[in-house]
């Protein structure tokens, strides 16, 4: 136990996430309630990337993708769910509440329902509808991937629009708990059905108390090809740092691709028990905020590989 909380997590959306963990921690508050009370904040905002304000799959569905762990190995997802606000809140009912740990689709939606989640209109928001309207003037399909995306520049399928800013949170609390969140609408016009590495315990999201905590964003197909975040544990268990750990995951997946690499990006964060934290990205353009407990709440440029 360190008696001082921190928090980590994805890209600029990461600093208001990271407050409203932190009104959970500051009081002493667990960390299992703090990384969902942060990344529901996303959700909520309405962004390109997270929750129901996301960009659709290609047949104008937003399917969301979500996971939680806590500090004693139980963990929960859901994958292509429509139409909830919070998937994080679902994927927490169904760690708590089921005998599972995933549940996908019409199930994670009738599930959410009969834990009474609302059912929220089937209506893309006005951004989301401009760019999907886009797409399918050319309804091409090929991930485009975001490497310049601190400065709000390029990326994206559609007119500079970036389309990767899924949020992952890691947290330690004042008893020295770990746990971690992820939740995210995935790549944008993805295939109907397609899901990434964000609601997989292992490749999105992965806690050890005993070690430490990573999480992923990017390219989720190439996350999970590595099964990055519990690659990632098992490097710090070895006694790797957490940016150690991070970019040996990312060296890993450059091998992997060799000269396709340039065309992917994929960012790891890691957070380890004793807070020391860390991230890594294979591209430019990876940011990440931190929150720690002199008060403090900042944006970081992660370093990167190419
Ligand atoms: C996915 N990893 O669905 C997610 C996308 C992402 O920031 O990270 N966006 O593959």
């Amino acid at each position: 136990a360190t008696g001082q909380p921190v928090v980590i997590s994805t890209w600029d959306a990461g600093l208001n996430a990271n407050r409203g963990a932190w009104q959970v921690l500051q009081p002493g508050g667990r960390a299992l309630d703090a990384v969902e009370a942060g990344v529901m904040v996303t959700e909520a905002e309405q962004s390109c990337c997270v929750g129901l304000g996301g960009r659709p799959d290609r047949d104008g569905r937003v399917t969301l993708d979500a996971c939680i762990m806590d500090e004693q190995f139980n963990c929960g997802g859901v994958a292509a769910l429509e139409r909830i606000k919070h998937p994080i809140s679902v994927a927490r009912r169904v760690m708590e509440r089921t005998p599972h740990v995933l549940l996908v689709g019409e199930g994670a939606q009738q599930f959410a329902l009969a834990q009474g989640f609302p059912l929220e209109p089937d209506k893309l928001s006005a951004d989301a509808d401009k760019d999907y309207r886009e797409w399918l003037k050319t309804s091409q399909y090929k991930p485009v991937i975001n490497v310049e995306n601190s400065d709000r520049r390029p990326v994206g399928p559609v007119g500079g629009k970036h389309n990767h800013d899924t949020i992952a949170l890691l947290a330690q609390d004042a008893r020295g708990n770990l746990s971690g969140s992820c939740t995210t609408s995935g790549m944008a016009f993805k295939m109907r059905g397609r899901v990434g590495d964000s609601p997989l315990i292992g490749s999105g999201l992965y806690v050890d108390n005993a070690v430490g905590a990573a999480a992923a964003t990017g390219q989720g197909e190439d996350v999970i090809r590595i099964a990055g975040a519990s690659l990632i544990v098992e490097l710090m268990r070895q006694g790797l740092s957490p940016k150690a750990a991070c970019k040996a995951a990312v060296e890993r997946v450059a091998r992997i691709k060799g000269s396709k690499a340039r065309d992917i990006q994929v960012c790891f964060i890691a957070l380890n028990n004793r807070g020391e934290y860390g991230a890594y990205a294979l591209q430019k353009g990876f940011n990440y905020a931190v929150q720690t407990a002199d008060g403090k709440n900042v944006l970081l440029d992660s370093e990167y590989l190419l």
